[in-house]
């Protein structure tokens, strides 16, 4: 096994454990590229266990989120089945390390998405649009990462929540953004938040997989990023975002 293997397995036996482990940065020094391989090589194992890729997750598209976690430039993680919680649901917390939530937007693609395009083209690819939560945890100790760190960790993906599908004809620029917990305003954004428009973080997505090989296919569902900062759950919340024009999204979180 390479180190690159190792540090593969390390981070996904603490996500498998929920059990934190020390930033990998802490050890050694990891450029961006074996970041991006460590993240490829651990969903790779992901896969082995009978997991399917089902979509991408962009990070750190908005001045929120970058600040909340000191770092300034935009990171893509990938989405598995397995990650999928059904709207209304209901998750474990035993299952993750400190997770915490952030109202998003998703796309749900009907054409692949190959290298630079702009916004428009982007859209033309779209299915469908819809409210939604990004569930992230990092597997590093109390959530503290470098760039390289984050990157390793699939960008923190745990576990995504998707609402009503809409048509892609509604202009989702700058869209009223709340997120509830237990029926209170706990973050209150917009759509403009991300990149200034979310199409951006549709059209940076393609870009950004294709620098490493990929591109984004038919069917995949992308996360555009957090509008707003994330928040901390703990057990017995409700969690809610609506979103203008959208609709809303929901879980709960038991014990
Ligand atoms: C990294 C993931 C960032 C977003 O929407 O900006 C992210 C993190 O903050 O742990 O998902
Ligand atoms: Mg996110």
């Amino acid at each position: 096994m390479s180190d690159l293997d190792t540090l593969a397995k390390s981070v996904d036996d603490a996500a498998r454990n929920a059990k934190a482990i020390a930033q990998l940065s802490m050890g050694i020094t990891l450029s961006l590229e074996d970041a991006y391989t460590i993240q490829k090589k651990m969903i790779g194992l992901r896969i082995a266990r009978g997991e399917r890729r089902v979509g991408m997750k962009m990070g750190f598209t908005s001045r929120a989120k970058m600040i909340q976690m000191g770092v300034s430039d935009m990171i893509w993680g990938r989405l598995t089945d397995k990650m999928l919680v059904e709207d209304g649901g209901r998750i474990s917390l035993a299952k993750y390390v400190h997770p915490r939530v952030e109202p998003e937007i998703a796309y749900l693609l009907k054409a692949p998405l190959a290298g630079p395009v702009t916004p428009i083209q982007a859209l033309a690819a779209v299915e469908a649009i819809a409210p939604a939560i990004e569930i992230i945890d990092s597997r590093f100790d109390n959530f503290k990462f470098s760039l390289e760190d984050v990157v390793a960790d699939n960008a923190s993906s745990t576990g995504f929540v998707v609402g009503p599908w809409s048509k892609p004809d509604i202009d989702c620029s700058n869209l009223g953004m709340l997120l509830e917990i237990d029926g209170r305003a706990a973050q209150i954004g917009s759509s403009a938040a991300i990149l200034g428009n979310p199409a951006r973080s549709l059209a940076a997505a393609s870009r950004m997989v294709a620098e490493h090989g990929e591109r984004l296919e038919a069917g995949w569902i992308v996360m555009a990023g957090g509008a707003t900062e994330a928040v901390a759950l703990t057990a017995g919340m409700s969690v809610r975002n609506t979103v203008e024009k959208l609709g809303s999204v929901s879980f709960t979180v038991g014990a």
